[in-house]
């Protein structure tokens, strides 16, 4: 029902009161002999790693992902590892990296420069020098989400990707993160995670370089650490759960309704919501998952399950038109659109980070190798984010070449908007020029 939707499941809890491991609060309690909020622990490690530098990163390391190893990860272990990757993976990663490079590259905005009587204004769009990509490791290690967003800043042309990412239990690096690592061209990657790896990229330590921005997913931790250190460095975004919302008619099949809504429930807190003016389909989609959740391992099928009955669901409307309203207010990461003639109700989607049109174009390729960046705005910043792109990491410099016929045109208003904000100096810099201009 409509009106109970609104109030449960499509009212998204904010970003910083999801779950936090117990075991990370605990590991904080005992390191700062308190209990702190994780906003609180995150404010404390940030500072620690901005004044004690690569000392704090192994301690942290050390305290929380139980990591003594080397902070570096030598980029030969990466190309080593893209060696010795499976042939089809490797080539799976091949493709991948082809498709994001493609779409990308129709992306890029060309710096101008407009020469006339007046001399000459432009815009420089320019790569950042150095951007940090935090990808997300630990019980969940996503090689495609490095993939998603070095591309995006290489086809940009930043000069040197760095990579940070958390040590695995047995205190390694997933080999197909230093795969992905070494096929997208990364320049140096570290085996670190947590607020810790994003002070260090945010400030600089003796072994982890200062970068200009910041991108990529990660826990509670990562993201309260992105949002400390924000105009000391750029960053994309604050990037929370992941969430799919499908809009179904009577045309859809409820075998594929269920698989795309699970497909995207196993990740970690993810929400996956079906919205439909079909009742005979919602009851088809409900029994489909059920069946299809049986056949998924575990833990994938209990995070399955939690994001779509505590997270998620099936909400029934009158028509289409209020499944967009619905749709564009709850502003879905991804919306899927399996309807008859989806092209149709393009023009209706105000707020979504990526659309998928259509039974055959579905979430799960767009996670890996339609093109565009699968780092897009979740939370309901889609209502003024965008994924992940080329513009992510480039800037514009604005260019002024101004000569005496503009100074004329123009000069005389600019003193006296001056002389209207009582800046003195600001007019005489105008009338200066203006009395030179007289005397030739
Ligand atoms: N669906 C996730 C991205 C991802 N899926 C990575 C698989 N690997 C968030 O868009
Ligand atoms: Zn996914």
């Amino acid at each position: 029902d409509l009106s109970v939707a609104r109030r449960t499941i499509l009212r998204r809890a904010p970003f910083d009161e999801i779950d936090v491991p117990v075991t990370l609060l605990h590991a904080i309690e005992q390191r700062f002999g308190a209990r702190l909020t994780p906003a609180e622990a995150v404010d404390r490690i940030v500072r620690d790693v901005r004044e004690r530098g690569d000392d704090a990163l192994r301690d942290w390391s050390q305290r929380l992902d139980d990591y003594a190893g080397p902070l570096e990860v030598p980029l030969e272990r990466c190309t080593a590892a893209l060696a010795s990757l499976d042939s089809d993976l490797r080539g799976a990663i091949e493709l991948a990296i082809h498709e994001l490079t493609r779409f990308h590259q129709r992306q890029l905005r060309t710096s101008w420069i407009e020469f006339g009587a007046e001399g000459a204004l432009g815009q420089i769009v320019t790569p950042l020098q150095r951007v940090g990509i935090y990808v997300p490791g630990g019980a969940a290690p996503l090689p495609s989400s490095l993939l998603h967003a070095a591309i995006p800043a290489r086809v940009a042309g930043v000069e040197e990707l760095v990579v940070c990412t958390p040590p695995q239990r047995n205190g390694d690096v997933d080999p197909a993160v230093l795969a992905a690592a070494a096929a997208a061209g990364v320049a140096r990657v570290f085996a670190l995670g947590g607020a810790q790896a994003i002070a260090a990229m945010a400030y600089g330590t003796s072994s982890v370089p200062r970068v200009d921005k910041i991108v990529g997913p990660g826990n509670l931790f990562v993201v309260l650490a992105k949002r400390a250190v924000y105009g000391v460095v750029g960053i994309e975004a604050l990037p929370g759960p992941t969430e799919t919302l499908v809009i179904a008619d009577a045309h859809a099949d409820p075998r594929l309704v269920a698989a795309d809504l699970l497909a995207q429930a196993e990740h970690v807190l993810a929400s996956a919501i079906l919205i439909t003016p079909d009742r005979a389909l919602a009851a088809q989609v409900q029994t489909e998952a059920a069946r299809q959740l049986e056949a998924l391992p575990e833990p994938n099928a209990a995070a399955a399950t939690a994001a779509v009955t505590g997270r998620g669901g099936i909400v029934l409307v009158p028509d289409l038109e209020t499944a967009f309203e619905v749709a564009n207010e709850y502003a879905p990461e991804h919306l899927c659109l399996l309807v008859d003639d989806p092209w149709r109700y393009v023009g209706k989607v105000r707020n979504a980070g990526g659309v998928f049109l259509g039974e055959r174009s579905f979430e799960v390729l767009g996670d890996y190798v339609a093109g565009p960046s699968h780092i897009m705005p979740t939370g309901g910043t889609a209502r003024f984010a965008s994924p992940v792109n080329v513009d992510d990491f480039r800037k514009v410099i604005s260019l002024v070449a101004l000569n005496d016929t503009a100074l004329r045109r123009i000069g005389p208003a600019a003193a006296r908007l001056a002389d209207a904000e009582g800046l003195a100096a600001h007019a005489a810099a105008v009338r200066v020029r203006m009395e030179l201009n007289a005397e030739d």
